[in-house]
């Protein structure tokens, strides 16, 4: 060793301290890598926590008739109520989750009525509706609405021949 000449010595050094500089770059490039790293992995779970969501009911139309204030509940799987001409005579209801309400309508009018509401995906006339059977309630008759709501919610119901002016909701807990 101590035979080696200065040039050889700096033939040695200047390599290894090169070697060095690099080394320490590298570990700068590591940090900063890890810290994108980081980053990334963030968004991850956001898109996980956005799917879940997506179950539950859609947001529902307005009554067109006026909520009351008094809320009938379903006792013993039983709702009922009556129409007029044109309106629900009880149109603030509430129905047990994962259970079948029968809803049961006496016609009290004398115009004919009935019951539609909107399923869980907030809008009339389409497959999810629940509607009473039969469809055309006359003066006079019941007829029988069988709701069995699978998701919470508050749910919107109309009549078929009333539209602008009979409805009412539905609560589900
Ligand atoms: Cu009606």
């Amino acid at each position: 060793m101590l035979s080696l000449s200065p040039v050889k010595w700096t033939r040695i050094l200047v390599p290894i301290a090169a070697g060095l500089l690099l080394i320490a770059a590298a570990c700068g490039d590591d940090d900063d890598g890890n810290g994108d790293v980081g980053d990334g992995d963030t968004p991850t779970p956001e898109v996980t926590a956005d799917e879940t969501p997506a179950e539950g009911i859609q947001t529902q139309p307005d009554s067109p008739q006026e909520v009351g204030d008094e809320v009938t509940e379903a006792a013993g799987g039983v709702l009922q109520t009556a129409v007029g001409d044109n309106f629900y005579t009880l149109n603030n209801l509430k129905a047990p989750l994962n259970e079948t309400t029968t809803i049961e309508i006496v016609n009290d009018g004398n115009a004919i009525h009935n019951m539609r509401i909107a399923g869980p995906d907030g809008e009339f006339n389409t497959d999810d509706d629940s509607v009473s059977d039969p469809e055309l309630i006359t003066a006079g008759s019941t007829a029988t609405v069988e709701f069995t709501p699978t998701l919470a919610g508050t749910y919107t119901f109309r009549c078929d021949f009333h539209t602008d002016v009979q409805g009412g909701v539905i609560v589900v807990e």
